[in-house]
């Protein structure tokens, strides 16, 4: 299977003026084997996210994809046809790449109805700058993986991936998620985490004062100063346990609300 390319996106806008009611969710790490999580994402869509202007899913929705030829695996089916649900209610959704996902792909795009986010992608929420990433590329202690993201990011290197049938993608990727967690048992907390100044930098570069970011599973909101500027980072949480996180912004405001609340 070859890799369509993705719809071209402007790397950076900044046009949206008034955002009624953004939700923000990150790493739910949908699975067939975590009923729990999929159940409460399933339920959250026909609830909460369905009275959302916009939904914006900043990456790992699912905890692996192996490429859009998996789109008829019944489990899959049922995810993409809450989104497209979602998206016929006139809820607009926007879905950004996680380093779980990255392979999700026009037709999952076209079948879903959602509009792709680049990594990173800026959007001005209620008049204020807020720059959206996944939060991998901040977690530049972390050299191994950041060795590992920049050759599985290449489009080549995509391209003869999938050109391997399903089932070997996939037991690449189970081999893969096996390595990773042992890899992740040798680094500490510290390199695993987002870098300050990368952070500063993305900011800096984006000219912003708030980013919203998941990947760490480290939810909460960060407030620093950058020279005289006040900043914060709001880091989304995973959807493990029963408190699922997410992020509204209603008038400007943000906060963090339970996804498990109707
Ligand atoms: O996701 P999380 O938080 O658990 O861990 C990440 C980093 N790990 C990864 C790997 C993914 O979990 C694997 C699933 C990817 C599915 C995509 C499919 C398509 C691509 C298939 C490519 C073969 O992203 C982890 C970070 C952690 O976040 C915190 O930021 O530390 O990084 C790693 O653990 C990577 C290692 O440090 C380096 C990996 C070397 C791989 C060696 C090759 C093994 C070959 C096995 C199969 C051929
Ligand atoms: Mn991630």
């Amino acid at each position: 299977m070859s890799r369509s390319r993705m719809p071209s996106s402007p790397k950076l806008k900044c046009a949206e003026s008034r955002v009624d009611r953004a939700i923000f969710i990150s790493d739910i790490h949908l699975s067939e084997n975590e009923k729990g999580v999929s159940a409460l994402f399933l339920s959250f869509m026909g609830n909460q996210a369905s009275s959302a202007s916009r939904l914006y899913i900043l990456g790992d929705l699912f905890d692996a994809w192996a490429g859009d030829d998996d789109l008829d695996d019944p489990f899959n089916r049922k995810v993409v046809e809450s989104l497209e649900r979602l998206v016929k209610k006139g809820v607009r959704l926007h879905v950004m790449h996680g380093n779980r996902d990255f392979l999700l792909g026009r037709s999952f795009f076209e079948r879903a109805g959602a509009v792709h986010l680049p990594d990173p992608y800026l959007i001005d929420l209620n008049g204020e700058k807020t720059l959206l990433t996944h939060g991998d590329m901040l977690c530049t202690a972390d050299a191994e993986y950041q060795a590992f993201r920049k050759e599985v990011r290449d489009e080549s290197w995509q391209s003869d991936f999938l050109m391997q049938p399903l089932f070997m993608r996939k037991e690449v990727i189970s081999r893969l998620r096996e390595k990773s967690e042992e890899k992740k048992q040798e680094k500490s907390m510290e390199i695993m985490d987002v870098d300050q100044e990368a952070v500063e930098s993305l900011m800096r570069k984006y000219d912003c004062s708030r980013l919203i970011h998941g990947h760490t599973h480290r939810p909460a909101r960060h407030q620093f100063l950058m020279g005289a500027l006040s900043c914060e980072r709001w880091v989304l949480g995973d959807w493990r346990e029963s408190s699922a996180l997410c992020l509204q912004g209603e008038d400007g405001k943000l906060d963090f609300v339970d996804a498990a609340n109707r």
